[in-house]
């Protein structure tokens, strides 16, 4: 990205400008963050984008409004997160000086259970915020604005694959955006999504991260030995190695989720399906069916595995007790601007 930091003008649009954007499932995590209030990342990461979990998000900038209004999956949203949206405008506009919004937002899965709603949600808002803003930025830029609202989102810009990059210093965000490394048609892969659990997580992913940076003595090695992952995840998607991104993308999310637990209190968060269904897929895989397991901040179980073996696997999925749904994911497309004809929101 230009290392002149661009001045951000908005002029905003009174129409409703409605974005998609898919979630994402990081192969090698991301954890941490060296700025909570910059919200910069500790660790580069490398994800694929996700067909099956789409958030729709309508902005309308609005002067009769006296505060923003968010309306997320039909429900009126208060308190916490619609102050974090509003920050996160403010931010977009570089002044808290700009006509309230209403935002109506809908995930077509579960909202805030370790499904990356945040990924789909700000990667979205960030397309929206581009478009009603008219602030014409790149897909850097967007990737760079979209990490603003949530470390995840930056990688949801982009179709297929994308790398999460990140620079050193506390105070500046100049190399913290995502880049993309291949496009959603560059391999056919299948991420079965078994879902344990739709209550919403007790322990926030930020929260979490702040604590695990305070507490695991294991945190200084986890962000030394973060460049090798990245080098052998870009290595293996590059010669299509499916073996070699299953392992790694199972030493990635042991190694993040037995870094949580080390921390004081310890952070935990599966479930007794969660464990289950890593014995299931291992077992699987003993017998000779390439599929590997990942899980986020959250007790949701994701499969990898090639598009041959997705009904095989899917079966050994759902015989596991406590599982409610499987959701089958392919690559999924970046985030767009979607014109009204291909989509209608009730905005009223
Ligand atoms: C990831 N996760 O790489 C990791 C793996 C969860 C586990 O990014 O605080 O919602 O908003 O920057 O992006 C989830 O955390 O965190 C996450 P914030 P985010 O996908």
């Amino acid at each position: 990205m230009n290392s002149k930091r661009k001045r951000i003008i908005a002029d905003f649009t009174y129409n409703p400008v409605t974005a998609q954007a898919h979630a994402n499932i990081a192969l090698v995590k991301y954890w941490g963050k060296r700025s909570v209030d910059l919200n910069l990342p500790a660790v580069g990461s490398i994800s694929l984008t996700l067909d099956a979990l789409k958030t729709t998000t309508t902005l309308q900038f609005d002067d009769a409004l006296e505060n923003d209004i968010l309306q997320l999956d039909h429900r009126n949203i208060v308190g916490e997160p619609l102050s974090r949206l509003s920050r996160f405008l403010d931010v977009a506009a570089e002044t808290n000086e700009r006509p309230s919004a209403k935002i109506v937002s809908a995930n077509n899965f579960p909202t805030g259970a370790g499904l990356a709603s945040s990924a789909s949600g700000f990667a979205a808002l960030a397309v929206a915020v581009n478009e009603a803003m008219n602030l014409n930025l790149s897909k850097e830029e967007l990737s760079s604005l979209a990490r603003k609202g949530s470390g995840s989102a930056a990688r949801s810009i982009y179709g297929g694959f994308a790398e999460m990059k990140c620079g050193t210093a506390p105070d500046d965000d100049r190399e913290d955006y995502a880049v993309h490394l291949y496009n959603e048609s560059y391999w056919d892969l299948r991420l079965l999504i078994a879902v344990t659990s739709t209550d919403k997580k007790e322990i926030g992913s930020t929260e979490g991260m702040v604590r695990t940076a305070k507490t695991s003595p294991f945190y200084k090695n986890w962000v030394e030995s973060q460049d090798t992952d990245l080098k052998e995840m870009r290595s293996a998607l590059n010669a299509k190695d499916f073996q070699k991104i299953g392992e790694l993308t199972e030493h990635s999310c042991f190694k993040m989720h037995g870094l949580a637990m080390s921390g004081r209190p310890p952070l935990l968060y599966w479930n007794g399906a969660t464990t289950e269904m890593i014995h299931t897929i291992w077992n699987l895989r003993s017998k000779g069916t390439a599929a590997y397991v990942t899980m986020d901040a959250g007790p949701q179980v994701k499969v990898l595995c090639q598009p041959g073996n997705s009904e095989l696997v899917k079966q050994a999925m759902y015989s596991v007790k406590g599982v409610k749904k499987i959701i089958e994911a392919k690559p999924g497309p970046g985030a767009t601007i979607v014109s009204d004809d291909q989509f209608k929101v009730k905005n009223s």
